[in-house]
């Protein structure tokens, strides 16, 4: 059960495992892979699938010559492993034409340009087969107060959103939208912060079941904010579409550790939820193997997201099958919270005495939670303790 194999969907961005080590202080420290190994390598580890940015497959600037090459020989890649693409996504931040942002830039060539260089990703992305199509907003944001109308930015959002749900309407594809909210970093503050800016904002798209999230662990973290609780609000609105797995130590830079590393309890929490709430998608890593690492650690780092997903998985199971969790359960009145509030309707309500008139507010206020002693006991299924 800790073997990874495809049943699992595990996915790892070709970015993930390719990152050479450049950060704002440093130069790489390791060279460029080429995705076909990656391919190759991934599979061996039992993955299920990859996916990439159109800049991590082909080399910006490339030719369409260059370009067709470049898929022809990936696809060929991803056949002989029996890897899947499930997601791609587009590069709007590297190039320095992008430094205000891609489709809230206020240069609008940049912003037309933007939109043209996702849809020729998005035609790549259906014809590997990808079902969801990620949107990061890298540069969409500012420094400054004055530099940004968030309104009038978010109006522009809003356009790009609309513009690409109708090219792939009108080509009849099988792909939906996954917006990933990231509260800063790479710019001081970055449009759609939060998983709870983001829903609230496709409610307000032309195709709002087109658009779902693609939330990521590191992000909400930065933020200081509590996952899973994310994920699950996410999911109560049906639009978990994809995920980002990772690692973070709290409200720092993005550390993109391994999954496992970091938070570990909100990591277990988090395997808890998406085993028991029916998640189908990939369960893919958006991780960085550190710059101390050659070939051997990037690999080992990769595994390891795999195994730590499987053993929190694993323990998350234990909990749920502990008989003293499901009284815990109960003594924390769990099963209460269950119940409809009011079944009766408004009118029964009002007419109970014993919600209001006769009720015993010390006798309740005085009867305690038993949240510790649950609590305990799923720390020490996280330990191994149990
Ligand atoms: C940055 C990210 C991105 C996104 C990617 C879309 C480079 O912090 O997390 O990775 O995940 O652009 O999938
Ligand atoms: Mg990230
Ligand atoms: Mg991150
Ligand atoms: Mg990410």
């Amino acid at each position: 059960a800790l073997t990874p194999t495809p049943a699992h969907k595990f996915t790892f961005g070709l970015w993930t495992v390719g990152w050479q080590g450049r950060d704002p202080f440093g130069d790489a420290t390791r060279p460029a892979l080429d995705p076909v190994e990656t391919v190759q390598r991934l599979a061996a580890l039992g993955a299920y699938g990859v996916t990439f940015h159109d800049d991590d497959l082909i080399p910006f600037g490339s030719s369409d010559a260059e370009r067709e090459q470049v898929v022809k020989r990936f696809r060929a890649a991803l056949d002989t492993a029996g890897l899947k693409v499930p997601m791609a996504t587009t590069n709007l931040f590297t190039h320095p034409v992008f430094k205000d942002g891609a489709f809230t830039s206020n240069d609008r060539e940049v912003r037309r340009y933007a939109l043209r260089k996702t849809i020729r990703n998005i035609d790549l992305a259906a014809e590997l087969g990808a079902t969801t199509y990620v949107a990061w907003g890298g540069r969409e944001g500012a420094e400054s107060g004055a530099a940004k109308d968030v309104r009038t930015a978010l109006d522009r959002l809003k356009e790009a959103f609309d513009l690409l749900g109708e090219y792939v309407e009108s080509q009849g594809y099988d792909l939906r939208f996954a917006i990933e909210p990231k509260p800063n970093e790479p710019r001081g503050d970055i449009l759609l912060p939060t998983v709870g800016h983001a829903l609230a904002f496709i409610n307000e798209l032309e195709r709002p079941d087109r658009v779902g999230l693609n939330p990521e662990v590191g992000h909400e973290q930065m933020a200081g904010l509590n996952f899973p609780h994310g994920i699950a609000q996410a999911l109560w609105h049906g639009k978990l579409f994809h995920i980002d797995l990772n690692g973070q130590s709290g409200i720092k830079y993005d550390q993109d550790f391994r999954f496992g590393a970091g938070d570990l309890r909100q990591a277990f929490w988090l395997v808890d939820l998406l085993e028991t709430a029916g998640y189908e998608g990939p369960r893919h890593f958006d991780f960085k193997p550190p710059r101390t690492e050659d070939f051997d650690g990037v690999w080992a780092s990769a595994s390891a997201c795999m195994r730590n997903y499987l053993l929190l998985a694993e323990r998350s199971r234990a909990f749920r099958a502990d008989p003293e969790v499901t009284a815990a359960l109960a003594a924390s009145r769990l099963p209460e919270l269950a119940l409809p509030t009011a079944a009766d309707g408004l009118a029964g309500l009002l007419a109970d005495r014993s919600a209001f008139e006769d009720f015993d507010v010390d006798a309740a206020a005085a009867r305690g939670m038993a949240f510790e002693q649950l609590d305990q006991l799923a720390l020490e299924h996280l330990l191994g303790a149990r």
